[in-house]
C-alpha cells in the first residue's frame, strides 16, 4: 500500500491562530484526505512550536510561566487544538515541542551534530529580528531591517554555538536547482538568490539571553536555537532518537511539508542541511504556499486586522469555509481575504452551481418519479455524451493538479463540470420532458446522468469539504461502492433504477448585508469577551414616552466636592444647576474618583427625584453615569459632557 506522510509548520502559540494559519492547515488536511480516499495510508502531523523569547516575554507580561501560556493557548477555550477540530482537521498526531519526548530528542540531535563536527562554540555578532527569532547578517539585512518582516533588528553578541551551514551550501544549491524538491518552482529562485549566492554563513544554532527552550545538556546555560529545535519536530514526533513513537522507519522521509512562504527558508536550506549533517534521507518536497492577506497587508494581531476562523465557521460552516480558502486563492500565490469575496464565492459555486445541481435533481427525481428512477433509460449519444465525457475524465485532471499541490485548479475542473452539468438541465428541460409520458425514458435518463455527474464530482470534493460531501453522496443514492476512488474514474456506478434521498439544503444562500452585520457584531462580542468586558443586558420591559419625559435631566457643573466623614464611597458634591441656588447631591463613586479631580468638571444629573438622606445628609438628585464589569470587577465612568455646555441645559 502506498504511504504519504505530510506535515504542517508547527505553530507558535503566542496568539490566537487566524484565517491565515487555518489556510495552511486546511491544505495540508485536504492533501492528507485525498491520498487516504486514493486508499493510501497517511500521517498527517501538525503541532506547536512552543519555546523562544516570544513566548517568555508573553508569559511574563501576562505573570504566567511559559508553560502555563503555552498551554492555555494550546489546549485552552477555542485554543489550537479546539481550532484544529472544529476545522475538522484530520491529524493523526500532534506534536508539542514541550513535549518531554522532543526534548529528549532534539539534545540528543545537537549532541550528534556536535559529536560530528557539524557545531562548534564561537562568538555571536550580528543582527537578530526578535518577532521572527531570526539572526541575520548586516548583508541579509533590507534597508537594515528583518528581511522577513521589515520590522526593526537588535545588535546581538553572545558565546554561541554554530552550525557548518556553509559546508552544505553546494549540496543544498543542488537540490534546490537540479530537483523538484522545493515548489512551486519560483521559490527556488528566490532562495538561491538572496541565501545561496551571497554565500551561506555558519548559523547561530544556541542562545544564552533567555532560558525558555530545549538546554544544551553538555553546555548548561545555552538553549537549542528555537528553528533547530522546531525543524526537528518532524522527525522527533515519529519516534527518531526517543521511544515514545516507532515509526520513524516506516514514514520518513515525508513526502510533503506544506509551509508558508516566510518560512521557505528554513526548510528548504536549514533543514537539508540538518539532515545532511545527521545522514538522513531529505524530504521529497517542500511546498511554499503564499499569504493571504487583509487590505493587502499581512495579517497581524497588532495592527488588529485578524480574521477569526471562529467567527467564519460558526456563521458560514466548516465545509464552506475550507472550500472558499482552496478555492479562491491559487496556492503558491498571496491571496487577498474579505468577507465579501467569501460570501460570494459560497453563493455562486457552493448554493447557486453545486447546491443547486443537487437539490434539483434530486427534487426532480422526487416530483417525476417518486424517488426512484425506471430502470428504462433513454441515452442520446449526441446530447449526452459531451457531459460523459466530461465527467469520465474529471477525476485524471483533478488528480494531476492535486498531485502538483495546485488544489485550486482541481476545483476549477470540478466546477468546469458542475456548471456544464447545470447547463445541460437548460439544455434538456426535463419539466418539459415530464408533460408526455412517452419521454419518461429519456427523462429518467437526463436525471441518471446529473445524479453520476453529482456523484463523481461529491466524490473529488470530498477532500476539500467531507461532511458535506458525504450528505451529498447520501442524497443522491450512492452506497458505498459509488463513493470510492476507483469508482470517480467510472461513469455508470449508480444503479439505474437508482433511489435518491431528498434531504436539507446542502449550502443555504447567503443574504450579504445581513451577513456582514452578524460578523461584525460577533466580532465586537468576541472583543468584548477577550478584553474581560461585560454590559448589562438591555431591559425588555418598554417605558412610555410621556413616563420618560418626567424624568429631568440638566447640565450640572461641580463648584466642590468632598469625601463624607465616615464613609468609605459617598461623595458630596455641591453643584450650579443653572438655577442660581446650589444643589447638593451625594453620590457613592470614591471607589472610582478621587473628590479633587472633579472640581470644575460638567456631568449630567437627573435634578427631579424626591430628596433621599445618607449618612445624615440630604441628597437632591443623582449623578448619572455609565458601568460595566471589566475582568470580573465593576467599573464606573461619570458622564462628562463639553465644558461649553451651559448649567441647567436640559437633556432631551
Ligand atoms: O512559522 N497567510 O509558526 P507561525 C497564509 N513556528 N499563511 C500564514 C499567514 C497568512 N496570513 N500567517 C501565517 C512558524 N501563516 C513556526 C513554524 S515549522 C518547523 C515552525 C502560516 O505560527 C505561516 O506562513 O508563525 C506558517 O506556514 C504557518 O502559518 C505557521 O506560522
Amino acid at each position: 500500500m502506498n504511504k504519504y506522510y505530510v506535515t504542517t509548520p508547527i505553530y507558535y502559540p503566542s496568539d490566537k491562530l487566524h484565517i491565515g494559519h487555518t489556510y495552511c492547515t486546511v491544505a495540508a488536511d485536504t492533501l492528507a484526505r485525498y491520498h487516504r480516499l486514493r486508499g493510501e495510508e497517511v500521517m498527517f502531523l501538525t503541532g506547536t512550536d512552543e519555546h523562544g523569547q516570544k513566548i517568555e516575554d508573553k508569559a511574563k507580561e501576562a505573570g504566567v510561566t511559559p508553560k502555563e501560556f503555552v498551554d492555555h493557548i494550546v489546549e485552552g477555550p477555542r485554543g489550537v487544538l479546539d481550532l484544529w477540530k472544529l476545522m475538522n482537521v484530520s491529524n493523526d498526531r500532534f506534536i508539542r515541542t514541550t513535549d518531554g519526548y522532543h526534548v529528549e530528542s532534539v539534545q540528543k540531535i545537537f549532541k550528534q551534530m556536535y559529536e560530528n563536527g557539524d557545531i562548534y562554540k564561537g562568538t555571536y555578532k550580528g543582527k537578530y529580528c526578535k518577532p521572527c527569532e531570526s539572526f541575520w547578517t548586516e548583508s541579509q539585512l533590507a534597508d537594515g531591517k528583518c528581511p522577513d518582516c521589515g520590522r526593526e533588528v537588535q545588535d546581538a553578541e553572545e558565546e554561541a554555538y554554530f552550525f557548518r551551514l556553509s559546508k552544505y551550501a553546494d549540496r543544498v544549491r543542488k537540490l534546490l536547482e537540479d530537483t523538484d524538491f522545493l515548489q512551486p518552482r519560483s521559490r527556488v529562485n528566490e532562495m538561491v538568490k538572496n541565501f545561496i549566492e551571497p554565500g551561506l554563513e555558519d548559523l547561530c544554532v544556541s542562545r544564552t539571553s533567555f532560558s525558555w527552550g530545549i538546554p544544551v545538556d553538555f553546555d548548561p546555560g545555552h538553549v537549542v536555537y528555537v528553528w533547530v529545535d522546531a525543524l526537528s519536530n518532524y522527525i522527533t514526533a515519529l519516534g527518531y532518537l526517543n521511544n515514545t513513537y516507532h515509526d520513524y522507519d516506516k514514514w520518513w522521509p515525508a513526502d510533503a511539508h506544506i509551509v508558508g512562504k516566510e518560512i521557505v527558508r528554513f526548510h528548504s536550506i536549514i533543514w537539508p542541511a540538518m539532515l545532511m549533517s545527521l545522514n538522513l534521507p531529505l524530504p521529497k518536497h517542500v511546498f511554499g504556499h503564499g499569504w493571504l492577506l487583509l487590505d493587502g497587508g499581512k495579517m497581524s494581531k497588532s495592527k488588529g486586522n485578524v480574521a477569526d476562523p471562529y467567527i467564519l465557521a460558526e456563521q458560514f460552516g466548516v465545509d464552506a469555509l475550507r472550500f472558499f480558502l482552496m478555492r479562491t486563492f491559487p496556492f503558491g500565490s498571496d491571496g487577498n481575504f474579505s468577507n465579501e469575496l467569501l460570501i460570494q464565492t459560497i453563493n455562486t459555486d457552493l448554493a447557486n452551481d453545486l447546491g443547486n445541481l443537487v437539490s434539483r435533481t434530486t427534487a426532480m427525481v422526487g416530483k417525476y418519479f417518486k424517488d426512484t428512477l425506471p430502470e428504462e433509460h433513454q441515452y442520446r449519444a449526441e446530447m449526452d455524451d459531451d457531459l460523459k465525457t466530461l465527467v469520465s475524465e474529471l477525476r485524471k485532471q483533478y488528480e494531476n493538479a492535486m498531485d502538483a499541490f495546485a488544489p485550486h485548479t482541481a476545483l476549477a475542473e470540478i466546477f468546469k463540470v458542475i456548471q456544464r452539468a447545470n447547463k445541460y438541465i437548460d439544455e434538456n428541460a426535463p419539466w418539459k420532458l415530464s408533460k408526455n409520458p412517452d419521454d419518461a425514458p429519456r427523462l429518467a435518463c437526463v436525471l441518471y446522468n446529473l445524479l453520476e455527474t453529482a456523484r463523481v464530482c461529491g466524490i473529488l470534493l470530498t477532500p476539500f469539504m467531507p461532511e458535506s460531501m458525504e450528505k451529498l453522496l447520501t442524497q443522491i443514492g450512492a452506497g458505498d461502492g459509488a463513493r470510492t476512488w476507483e469508482s470517480a474514474a467510472h461513469w455508470g456506478e449508480l444503479p439505474e433504477n437508482v433511489t435518491v434521498q431528498r434531504g436539507d439544503i446542502l449550502f443555504p444562500r447567503i443574504d450579504m448585508d445581513a451577513a456582514l452585520q452578524a460578523l461584525e457584531d460577533a466580532k465586537q462580542a468576541a472583543l468584548r469577551e477577550a478584553s474581560g468586558i461585560e454590559v448589562e443586558p438591555q431591559l425588555e420591559e418598554k417605558v412610555d414616552f410621556d413616563t420618560f419625559c418626567k424624568s429631568d435631566f440638566r447640565v450640572v457643573k461641580v463648584k466642590s466636592c468632598e469625601a463624607v466623614k465616615k464613609s468609605a464611597k459617598l461623595l458630596k458634591f455641591i453643584l450650579d444647576d443653572g438655577t442660581g441656588v446650589d444643589r447638593q447631591i451625594l453620590s457613592g463613586i470614591h471607589a472610582w474618583y478621587e473628590p479633587e479631580d472633579l472640581i470644575g468638571k460638567t456631568l449630567i444629573a437627573i435634578v427631579n427625584l424626591p430628596p433621599r438622606k445618607m449618612m445624615g445628609l440630604e441628597s437632591n438628585g443623582m449623578l448619572i453615569s455609565a458601568i460595566h464589569t471589566e475582568k470580573g470587577e465593576e467599573a464606573l465612568h461619570l458622564l462628562m459632557v463639553d465644558d461649553a455646555i451651559p448649567a441647567g441645559a436640559k437633556l432631551c
